[in-house]
């Protein structure tokens, strides 16, 4: 699917934006909105949510969010101060890690899914540099449910990019990303409902 560029010439939207210590592909339909729709119900209705949280300045605090890891094998996985053990995949799980590998360039062996209940819920500022996932992780991040903001910020020179997300779309990030920019979905005082956010991983 070629469209035109700014230049008049064919570009591939399919092709990594390149930005300052990093590169990401951001496809907006790349599920049909029906297709998200299903998956959207779906994940809300089966899978096994938790509310984590961590010890924060000596007091236990929930992260305003619901979460589920979900993957191949057994090994533990740690985020934000926590460790989770994965569920086996379940047939959508699979059925989308199978649509975005090719485009992916990789194959995932795991994935956390984020449930931002409303406008309340959100994750700030951090980045996906665990060591387990190796030197410049690939992560695709598959979004279903309200728009939300996402916002990349580079570490050395607070340069700002504003993703929304749209239902039904893929944001695959790439290179050293990871290593030069924070990136959060902040809180809305719009009104709105449930989002979905599967982010594909591959554990080392
Ligand atoms: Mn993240």
């Amino acid at each position: 699917m070629d469209q035109l560029n700014l230049f008049g010439l064919f570009s591939n939207p399919n092709e990594p934006v390149q930005i300052n210590g990093g590169s990401y592909i951001y496809i907006p339909d790349f599920f049909p909105h029906s297709k998200a729709s299903q998956y959207l119900k779906a994940f809300i209705e089966t899978i096994e949510w938790n509310q984590e949280g961590m010890m924060m300045y000596g007091k236990y605090v929930k992260f305003p969010r619901l979460t589920a890891w979900y993957g191949d094998n057994d090994k533990p996985y740690s985020f934000s101060g926590i460790t989770l053990q994965p569920k086996p995949w379940n047939t959508e799980l699979l059925e989308i890690k199978k649509l975005i590998e090719p485009l992916s360039g990789t194959t995932f062996n795991s994935v956390l899914l984020n449930r931002y209940r409303d406008g309340s819920d959100s994750i700030s500022w951090h980045t996906d540099a665990e060591k387990e996932l190796g030197r410049n992780p690939i992560i695709a991040s598959v979004n279903f449910g309200a728009e939300r903001v996402f916002q990349l910020k580079h570490m050395k020179t607070q340069e700002r990019i504003d993703i929304l997300l749209k239902h039904g779309s893929l944001l695959i990030m790439m290179g050293e990303l990871q290593h030069n920019w924070l990136h959060q979905v902040p809180k809305t005082q719009k009104i709105i409902g449930e989002r979905v956010n599967l982010t594909f991983r591959t554990i080392k």
